[in-house]
């Protein structure tokens, strides 16, 4: 069976990183235009360093959880396809190959002049050189609102070719990611649903299954 899997930020929410949208989430804090827009970083480049410096060390000190686990086993008996919204690296380190990041990597640097990509160091600052055109114009990685996400035709594709089509941990509400179950679905794939509560895109999908992804995902997998 084909499987495409899309993942946000609620898989990873029981290793202790925070997501978007719930009361307690990063965007109560920080403004998206200040922080995950190309015109944010030009207007201030330090404290969209700063703030992906931190999520770089607390995504470096969280353990992938039995959610990640369970997608690695789930890659060794189908043909998954493993679509993530999420910066950290909880698949790659929980065991799963090929995890395809839409929207970019903590542990990726970007120059913000050619385009050069080589990896992030733990701290990293715009006056940081290019290794390539050596000019100090160094970014994230990180795919951010305006920005067009990476890997968008094989992802297409490989929702397109899925039997069966799941989310798990995302709210629904940022978009081409969110548009994905209703691709799928019109492909004639089996759409459902993992995560705590209802979402905006929720009926999109034919199963939902509620609950803390650590449980339900191993019980779907398993
Ligand atoms: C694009 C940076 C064109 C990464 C992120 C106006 C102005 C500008 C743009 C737009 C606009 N109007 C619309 C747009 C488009 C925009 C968009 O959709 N905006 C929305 C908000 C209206 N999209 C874009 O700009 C995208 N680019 O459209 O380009 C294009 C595209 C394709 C082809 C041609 C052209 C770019 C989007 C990239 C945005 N980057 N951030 C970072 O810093 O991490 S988005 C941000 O939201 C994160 O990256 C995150 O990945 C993403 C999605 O969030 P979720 O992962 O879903 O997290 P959230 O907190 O929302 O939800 C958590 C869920 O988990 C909840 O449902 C909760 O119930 C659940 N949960 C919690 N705990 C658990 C749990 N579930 C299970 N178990 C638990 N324990």
């Amino acid at each position: 069976m084909r499987i495409a899997i899309l993942t946000g930020a609620g898989i990873s929410a029981e290793s202790g990183i925070r997501t978007f949208r719930a009361t307690d989430g990063l965007w109560e804090d920080h403004r998206i235009e200040d922080v995950a827009t190309p015109a944010g970083f030009r207007a201030d480049p330090a404290l969209v360093h700063r703030f992906y410096n931190m999520r770089r060390a607390d995504a470096a000190r969280a353990q992938p959880n039995a959610a990640h686990r369970a997608l690695a086993r789930l890659a060794k008996q189908h043909d998954v396809t493993l679509i993530t919204q999420n910066v950290d690296d909880l698949h790659e380190r929980g065991g799963s190959p090929n995890v395809i990041h839409m929207h970019g990597r903590l542990l990726g640097a970007l120059c913000a002049t050619c385009g050069h990509r080589w990896p992030a160091t733990l701290v990293m600052r715009s006056q940081d050189r290019c290794p390539s055109c050596t000019k100090p114009a160094t970014r994230p990685d990180i795919v951010w609102f305006g920005e067009i996400p990476y890997h968008m035709e094989q992802i297409w594709q490989a929702v397109e070719d899925a039997d069966l089509f799941a989310a798990i941990g995302t709210s629904g509400q940022v978009y081409p990611a969110a548009g994905l179950a209703q691709h799928a679905r019109r492909a004639g794939a089996q759409t459902v649903e993992l995560n705590l509560a209802q979402t905006a895109a929720s009926r999109d999908f034919m199963e939902h299954l509620i609950g803390p992804a650590t449980l339900i995902v191993p019980q779907w997998v398993d």
